[in-house]
């Protein structure tokens, strides 16, 4: 397992629409593995495979809250089947985008469908917190921010400071 180094903004990739996974084999899990060691390194409660630069439709979270026993869940191919008409709003912040919180509305509730890390079919109907966690990570597979959903005057002041702070770094 190794942990990997995570794509910041403002770095196109994060823009990039990942690619269906067509094989479930021992290399995917793999990857799987170094995602989870990632996500529970930085600490984060999920990550999408862009953020570790893999453009392909791949995500894994973890919702358990501190002190309890490790959930890693694995969502590969995931989509939307349904959502709430009841909203909710939560603080959300991303780790490709650090130390910024800002809240965001989304459905309240989802079903996800997807396949597991064993190549079966899976469907998740999550609220709360692993609702938006799902819907933040399924985002990030169509090249979309959580900073997308808040004012622009917002988003392009997020992505001023990264872009000169990226600069700094060069
Ligand atoms: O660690 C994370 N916390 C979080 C909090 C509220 C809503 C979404 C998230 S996902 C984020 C990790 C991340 O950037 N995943 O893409
Ligand atoms: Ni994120």
């Amino acid at each position: 397992m190794t942990i990997k180094p995570l794509i910041i903004l403002p770095d196109p990739l994060l823009r990039q629409v990942s690619a269906p996974i067509e094989r479930v084999d021992s290399e995917l899990n793999q990857l799987v593995d170094d995602m989870l060691e990632t996500m529970y390194d930085a600490p984060g409660i999920g990550l999408a495979a862009i953020q570790v630069g893999v453009p392909r439709r791949l995500l894994v979270i973890d919702v358990a809250k501190e002190g309890e026993e490790r959930q890693p869940l694995v969502f590969i191919n995931p989509e939307i089947v349904t959502s709430s008409e009841e909203r909710s709003v939560y603080e959300e912040g991303c780790l490709s985008i650090p130390d910024y919180y800002a809240e965001v509305e989304r459905p309240a509730a989802v079903t996800v469908k997807s396949i597991d890390r064993s190549g079966k079919e899976q469907t998740v109907e999550a609220d709360g917190l692993l609702a938006t966690c799902l819907q933040h990570e399924i985002d990030h597979l169509n090249g979309v921010l959580f900073i997308d959903h808040i004012s622009r005057l917002k988003r392009e002041m997020v992505i001023k400071r990264f872009t000169k702070a990226a600069r700094s770094k060069i």
